[in-house]
């Protein structure tokens, strides 16, 4: 047992290490880097690099401390058998899910766009979950390496802040996880999208859970 009380917003929360895991999802060169899934959105996906530096500051006081780390990456099989119809038709055919890009086909499991940003690559041993939506739970094994590991708070950080952050943390409250949400550990293609994300968490009493910051995470990981 390993307890240490956050500064939170809306209220400070006692967690215990022991039972924590630290999840980031989706930090892939797809979300983050020109030419992949994001950019052929139309986003600019330099916003995105602001979470790069105090995501790889909290793995690090994670690992020192050996807490649970967990990575995703949202993506989908070669063949798309597992991409909604609605999801690949969205936008400009030459840039879907699937189609060839400056890192390889967008979206794709397995392809140069569909990796963990350099930066954050996942330590050995470090589970990788291959989601195919935007929660990190659904249809993924995610629910059961957690119980597992006893795991009952969550730290969600990653991109984006109002999607897969935001699906992923809803489906963990409602699966009975806490949840942290350490807001520099996030980001969002669109600012208003990230600081509304974060208000909607930790709004009427944490409706979803906390949310903090990074460095009052890392102040207690000694
Ligand atoms: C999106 C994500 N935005 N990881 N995915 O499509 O948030």
């Amino acid at each position: 047992m390993r307890e240490a009380r956050i500064s939170a917003d809306p209220a400070p929360v006692v967690i215990d290490w022991d039972r924590t895991a630290v999840i980031v999802i989706d930090m892939q060169r797809d979300f983050l880097e020109p030419g992949g899934f994001g950019a052929a959105l139309g986003n600019d996906v330099s916003k995105l690099g602001r979470a790069v530096g105090p995501i790889a500051a909290l793995l690090k006081a994670a690992r020192a401390n050996g807490v649970l780390v967990i990575h995703t990456r949202e993506g989908h099989r070669p063949d798309l058998a597992d991409a909604p119809p609605y999801k690949v038709e969205r936008g400009d055919p030459a840039m879907r899910i699937g189609a060839p890009g400056p890192m390889g086909r967008i979206l794709v499991r397995g392809e140069p766009g569909h990796d963990i940003v350099p930066a954050l690559v996942p330590a050995a041993g470090e589970p990788v979950i291959d989601k195919p939506g935007k929660g990190a739970f659904y249809e993924t094994d995610l629910e059961l390496i957690l119980r597992n590991r006893r795991v009952e708070t969550l730290v969600v950080c990653g991109v984006t802040t109002e999607v897969c952050v935001h699906t992923t943390v809803r489906e963990a409250n409602d699966r009975g996880f806490r949840c942290l949400v350490p807001g520099d550990g996030c980001a969002s293609y669109f600012d208003e999208f990230h600081e509304v994300g974060l208000k909607m968490i930790a709004a009427q009493g944490g409706i979803f859970g906390f949310v903090t910051t990074t460095a009052s995470l890392i102040e207690t990981l000694p």
